[in-house]
C-alpha cells in the first residue's frame, strides 16, 4: 500500500480475543475492516463502535463454499482485500494423545489448518492480480516448542508456520507479503475457556500469578508488520511474555539395580524434573513462581 491509501483488512475470528483487537487496531487507523466469525453479536458491537468502516460477516472458516462465496460477494468498498488476517483458531483439550478426543483433533485440523487454507485460497488470486497484499497467519510458539497435551494443537501451528514460509516461495515476484505471528501465552481472550470446554476456573488458572501477553500486544505486532514499507517482508514474529521461557527436556528415569550398561537417562538438559507433577497438564507450567517452599497449586488436570 502507498501511504495515505485506505486499506481493506479481512479478519477471521474477530468476535473475541486477538481478532477483535486486530479489527479495532486497523479500524482505529481508518482502515475498512471485514470482521468475520461464527458469532454475529460481537461483530455487530464492533460495527456499532466504528460505524460503516466495519463490515460484520458471519462466517465459519471450515466451510469452504461459504468462504468462497463470502469473498466473491464482498460489497464495494470492501471488495479488494489488502490484508487477510488468518486468526480464527482454537485449541481443544489438553489430554495426552492416547486419551485425547478425536473430535477435538478434527475440529482443530478443520479450523486451524483447513479454514486458514480456504480463506487464503479465496483472497490470493485478487491480491496477485493487483500486485499487492499481505497475508497474516496466526501461528503460535506451540508450533515450535512442544509441551505435554499440545499434540495436535501444536502440530496445526507448525503447519501454519511452514505454510507461511512456503507461500513466500509461491508468491515470489507477486508483491504479496506473508507474515506468521507466533505468540506465546496470551490472556484476556477466550482461548483457554474454549480449550477447557467452558471451565472458567481451569482457564483462569493457566494465567495465575503471571502476566501474559494481551490481545493488544498481538494487534500491535500485526499492525507493525503490515505498516512496513512495501519492499519489506516480516517473515515471522515470535513473541512471549517475559514470565514465560524455556525449560530442560523431561527425562523419564527408571530405577535400576545398577547393573552395567543400564543407562537410565541421558542428555545434558534433563537434570531438572518438571516443577511439579500436578502441574504437568497446564501449558507453560514452569513459569509460575511457586509460593515460598510450596508446591504449585494442584492442577485439575
Ligand atoms: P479466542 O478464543 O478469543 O478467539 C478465537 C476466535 O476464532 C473467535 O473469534 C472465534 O469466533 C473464532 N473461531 C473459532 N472457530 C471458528 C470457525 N470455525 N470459523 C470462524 N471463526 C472461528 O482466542 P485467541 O484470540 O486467543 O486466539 C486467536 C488465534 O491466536 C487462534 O488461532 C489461536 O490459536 C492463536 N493463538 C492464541 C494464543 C493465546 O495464548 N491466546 C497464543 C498463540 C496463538 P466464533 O467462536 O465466534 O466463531
Ligand atoms: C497458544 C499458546 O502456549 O497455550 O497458542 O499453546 S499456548
Amino acid at each position: 500500500m502507498t501511504a495515505g491509501q485506505q486499506q481493506t483488512v479481512f479478519v477471521t475470528g474477530a468476535s473475541s480475543g486477538f481478532g477483535a483487537a486486530i479489527a479495532r487496531r486497523f479500524a482505529a487507523d481508518g482502515a475498512l475492516v471485514i470482521a468475520t466469525a461464527r458469532r454475529t453479536e460481537p461483530l455487530a458491537t464492533l460495527a456499532r463502535e466504528f460505524g460503516p468502516n466495519i463490515l460484520p460477516l458471519a462466517l465459519d472458516v471450515r466451510d469452504r463454499t461459504a468462504v468462497e462465496q463470502a469473498v466473491a460477494g464482498l460489497p464495494t468498498p470492501f471488495s479488494h482485500v489488502d490484508v487477510l488476517v488468518n486468526n480464527a483458531g482454537l485449541a481443544r483439550g489438553l489430554q495426552p494423545a492416547q486419551r485425547a478426543d478425536p473430535d477435538h483433533w478434527q475440529q482443530m485440523l478443520d479450523t486451524n489448518c483447513a479454514g486458514l487454507l480456504h480463506c487464503t485460497r479465496a483472497v490470493l488470486p485478487g491480491m496477485v492480480a493487483r500486485g499487492r497484499g499481505h497475508l497474516i497467519n496466526l501461528g503460535s510458539t506451540a508450533g515450535s516448542y512442544p509441551y505435554p497435551g499440545a499434540n495436535v494443537y501444536g502440530a496445526t501451528k507448525a503447519f501454519v508456520h511452514q505454510f507461511s514460509l512456503n507461500l513466500r516461495s509461491d508468491l515470489h515476484g507477486t508483491g504479496v507479503r506473508v507474515t506468521c505471528i507466533e505468540p506465546g501465552m496470551s490472556g484476556g481472550t477466550e482461548f483457554s475457556t474454549v480449550r477447557f470446554d467452558g471451565d472458567e476456573a481451569t482457564a483462569r488458572a493457566v494465567y495465575a500469578d503471571m502476566q501474559p501477553l494481551t490481545a493488544d500486544n498481538i494487534a500491535a505486532a500485526v499492525h507493525w508488520a503490515v505498516s512496513q514499507p512495501a519492499h519489506v517482508n516480516i517473515n515471522t514474529i515470535e513473541l512471549m511474555p517475559v514470565a514465560q521461557s524455556f525449560a530442560p527436556f523431561q527425562i523419564h528415569r527408571t530405577p535400576t539395580r545398577g547393573g552395567p550398561g543400564e543407562v537410565v537417562g541421558s542428555g545434558t538438559g534433563g537434570a531438572v524434573p518438571p516443577a511439579h507433577p500436578s502441574a504437568a497438564r497446564l501449558p507453560g507450567r514452569q513459569h509460575r513462581q511457586p509460593p515460598e517452599s510450596e508446591d504449585l497449586p494442584a492442577s485439575p488436570h
